[in-house]
C-alpha cells in the first residue's frame, strides 16, 4: 500500500514549513495515515444495516458530536458524575473508521454496534455502508471558522508558532481545497446530494444551530440514533445534564482534555487540548481581510449556493 501511495500526486504544505505532506486520491487530499486508514476500511469494513455513522469534515464539531452521542447512548449506565467522558477524550469513546478498524471488528464479535465516526467523503465510503442504507448523522460548520480552526490545529500539530505559519498561505490552500480531507465543499456536496436521494437515512446538524438551540438538536439527535428521551427523562432534566456534560466549558476544563494525549494515527500523537481551542462563532472576523471575505464568499456561492446550507 505504501508503494502505491507514493505514486499519487503529492503536495507538501510550505505554510507548515514542509512538515506536512498530502496525497491526492479519489479527488481528496489526505495525509498518509488517513489515506491508509481509508484504503484499509474500503477493503475490509463490512457494514451492518444497524450501523450509525457520524460523518464530518475535520474541525466542524466532531469532538462535540461524539461526546453528545456517547452521553446519549450510555445514559442508562452512567450519569454526569460517572460518565467515562469525565476521564476520556470523546475521540476515545466513539471509534474512528480510518483508525480503529480492528477495535470496531472486535466490538462486532461481541455483538456491540455503537456509532462510528468517519471523515471519509461520501463517494469513498466503503460500499457496504451505502448498500446497507446505514443511518448517517452529518455535522457541518461555517466554512470560515473551519478554516481558522484547521489553521491552528495543523500548525500546532507540526509545532509552529502563529508568526511562523502564514495565515494567507493557509487561506489560499484551503480555497484550492488542499488540506487534510479537502476540499471541504466536496465533502459537504457528497453527503448533501446523497441525502436528496435518501433523506430518511440522513440527519444534518449545523454546529452553529446546535449552540443556539441545544435542547431541540440533542432531542433530534437522540431520536434519530434510536435513543429518544422519555417524557420522564425530559422532566428530570436529563437533556440539560447531557448538554452541560458535553459543553465546551466542561470538557475543555477536564484534566484529561487539558493534559492527555491521543493516538491519532499509526505514527501521530496529538495533545488532547488541541481538540478544544476556543469554540467561538465568527472568530474568522479577526483573521480575514476584505479581499479574503470576498474571495471565500464567492467560492461558497459557487460551490454550495444550490444546497441552501449557507456556510458563510
Ligand atoms: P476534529 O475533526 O479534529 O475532531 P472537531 O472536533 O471537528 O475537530 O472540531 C474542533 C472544533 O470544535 C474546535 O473549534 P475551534 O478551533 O474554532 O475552537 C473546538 O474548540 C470545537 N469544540 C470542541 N469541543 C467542543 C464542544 N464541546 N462544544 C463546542 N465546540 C467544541
Amino acid at each position: 500500500m505504501e508503494e502505491a501511495i507514493e505514486t499519487l500526486p503529492q503536495h507538501t504544505c510550505s505554510w507548515l514549513k514542509n512538515r506536512f505532506t498530502l496525497y491526492k486520491h479519489e479527488d481528496v487530499w489526505n495525509s498518509k495515515d488517513f489515506l491508509e486508514g481509508k484504503l484499509l476500511a474500503q477493503q475490509r469494513f463490512k457494514a451492518d444495516p444497524s450501523d450509525i455513522f457520524l460523518c464530518s469534515f475535520p474541525k466542524t464539531g466532531t469532538t462535540w458530536l461524539k461526546a453528545l452521542v456517547f452521553a446519549i447512548i450510555t445514559r442508562e449506565k452512567f450519569n454526569e458524575s460517572t460518565s467515562p467522558l469525565l476521564n476520556t477524550l470523546p475521540h476515545d469513546c466513539i471509534l474512528f473508521l480510518e483508525k480503529d478498524l480492528e477495535k470496531i471488528e472486535e466490538n462486532r464479535k461481541n455483538s456491540f454496534f455503537p456509532p462510528i465516526n468517519t471523515h471519509i467523503h461520501y463517494h469513498s465510503l466503503p460500499k457496504s455502508i451505502i448498500t446497507s442504507n446505514c443511518k448517517i448523522v452529518y455535522i457541518y460548520r461555517n466554512m470560515k471558522d473551519v478554516l481558522v480552526s484547521y489553521y491552528h490545529f495543523a500548525r500546532q500539530i507540526v509545532k509552529l508558532q502563529i508568526e511562523d505559519a502564514p495565515f494567507e498561505e493557509a487561506f489560499d490552500e484551503f480555497c484550492k481545497g488542499i488540506l487534510n480531507f479537502g476540499p471541504y465543499w466536496d465533502h459537504i456536496l457528497g453527503y448533501w446530494k446523497a441525502s436528496l436521494e435518501k433523506p430518511e437515512i440522513f440527519l444534518f446538524m449545523k454546529y452553529e444551530d446546535m449552540k443556539k438551540y441545544p435542547t431541540t438538536n440533542v432531542k433530534k439527535l437522540a431520536e434519530f440514533i434510536g435513543h429518544p428521551f422519555t417524557i420522564e427523562e425530559e422532566k428530570a432534566g436529563v437533556i440539560e445534564n447531557i448538554i452541560k456534560l458535553c459543553s465546551f466549558e466542561n470538557l475543555s476544563n477536564l484534566e484529561v482534555n487539558k493534559s492527555g494525549n491521543h493516538q491519532a494515527g499509526k505514527t501521530q500523537v496529538i495533545e488532547n487540548r488541541l481538540f478544544f481551542r476556543k469554540a467561538e462563532d465568527e472568530e474568522w472576523k479577526n483573521y480575514f481581510t476584505e479581499e479574503m471575505i470576498e474571495k471565500i464568499d464567492k467560492l461558497i456561492d459557487e460551490k454550495l449556493g444550490a444546497t441552501g446550507l449557507v456556510l458563510k
